[in-house]
């Protein structure tokens, strides 16, 4: 695997977990040598530009009176066909199947007619499949997508048994899960922050999402009330911003939580907010893999989730953390005062740790670099 490739990353630039992934793949990708090319409306947020094997495409699309929708795919596809042509990239990654998939395949059709083959991989991330692929809006294009990739990833056995129950797939998925680059994401003594925080020795618990009504915010809030009427010390840490927000913080002032409960918004550091927390909580409807409860246990933080998707792979019931059933918020709190006992905390921390250091992104790089060599050779064209 010496040789090095000139990859096209196709993907959202926003906080979403599959731009994370992307941009964290491609990093970790250039840090090994190969050029990676990004190809997006925006500059992925965590992408910093400095090295020699980095570089962003910018999608632009213009406004016309006519467009009610501007046509993003086609302005995306035509931008993969002049990277590709400019770059000479050998193969294109997209993350996220809508609309990267099809623009890749758009894209693929019209370097074909200038004799230029080029392979695209897809690699389903959780939504694109779970919520929005399965809408018969989107769903004959999504499954036709998938079966032109000259390669299928995704981030969970449980996404690729969903995507194969529901769609009508003829193609190979490939099974990768969601990686961490343990030297950023690592508990720091960050005590005059935690001071800060909980004064009285308070036991940080911490949610971090985009705010959207799959993640259930509102299960968040309830098993924190549940538990601090149980006499629990703890103050709730609300990380992240959408569209649930605003109704999460009405929520908190009717329950007269706002007193206990911190929202900070969209954090670029989250691991320093990780690293004074104490349990973290997803109590997501569908959840494919769990990059942010991932980001967690690195930084040696339990985490309580529900027993959706992904999840089991990822969360080790009774030892990382607990599983519920969606919405069972009793059983959360529950298990939230178990883990928050002075005398199991330390346990869990240590099996979290113990746990993400499986999904290092050491391990699970050269598994995507694999099947990169692996499509490249089996392709025909
Ligand atoms: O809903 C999100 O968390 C964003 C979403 C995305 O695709 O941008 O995340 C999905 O991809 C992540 C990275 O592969 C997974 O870790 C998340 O579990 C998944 N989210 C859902 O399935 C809801």
């Amino acid at each position: 695997m010496d040789k090095k490739l000139k990859i096209g990353i196709i993907c959202y630039p926003t906080y979403g977990g599959s731009g994370v992934v992307a941009t964290e793949l491609g990093k970790g990708l250039a840090n090994k040598g190969h050029q990676i090319h990004f190809i997006t409306y925006e500059q992925p947020t965590r992408l910093d530009l400095l090295s020699e094997n980095l570089f962003y495409h910018k999608v632009d699309f213009r406004q016309y009176p006519l467009f009610k929708f501007p046509p993003y795919e086609l302005a995306l596809a035509s931008k993969i066909v002049n990277v590709v042509l400019n770059e000479k990239l050998d193969l294109l990654h997209v993350h996220y199947a809508i609309p990267h998939a099809s623009a890749a395949y758009l894209a693929k059709q019209v370097l074909k007619e200038k004799n230029i083959s080029i392979p695209f991989i897809t690699t389903l991330h959780g939504t694109d499949i779970t919520l929005v692929g399965k809408d018969e809006s989107y769903e004959p294009v999504v499954s036709f997508s998938i079966n032109q990739s000259d390669g299928v990833t995704s981030v969970s056995q449980s996404l690729k048994e969903e995507t194969l129950a529901f769609f009508d797939i003829n193609n190979d998925i490939t099974v990768i899960p969601n990686f961490i680059d343990l030297k950023r994401f690592k508990k720091t003594a960050k005590d005059h922050f935690k001071k800060a925080i909980s004064p009285h020795g308070e036991k940080l618990i911490t949610h971090t999402s985009n705010f959207r009504k799959v993640k259930r915010v509102e299960d968040v809030v309830k098993v924190f009330e549940l538990i601090l009427k149980k006499g629990a010390c703890a103050k709730l840490l609300l990380v992240g911003d959408g569209p649930e927000r605003r109704h999460i913080e009405e929520l908190c002032h009717e329950k007269s939580l706002f007193h206990h409960v911190r929202f900070l918004g969209k954090i670029e550091a989250i691991e320093e907010v990780l690293s004074i927390s104490d349990l973290f909580i997803m109590p997501s409807e569908k959840e494919s893999f769990g990059l942010a409860a991932l980001e967690a246990m690195a930084c040696e933080v339990p985490i309580l989730t529900t027993n959706t998707g992904g999840l089991p792979e990822l969360n080790i019931h009774g030892e990382t953390g607990f599983m519920s059933n969606i919405g069972d918020i009793e059983e959360m709190a529950k298990n939230a005062l178990f883990i928050l006992e002075d005398k199991n905390l330390p346990k869990f921390k240590r099996a979290a740790l113990l746990r993400a250091k499986d999904f290092d992104i050491h391990k699970v790089l050269p598994r995507y670099e694999e099947f990169y060599f692996e499509v490249l050779e089996g392709f025909s064209g």
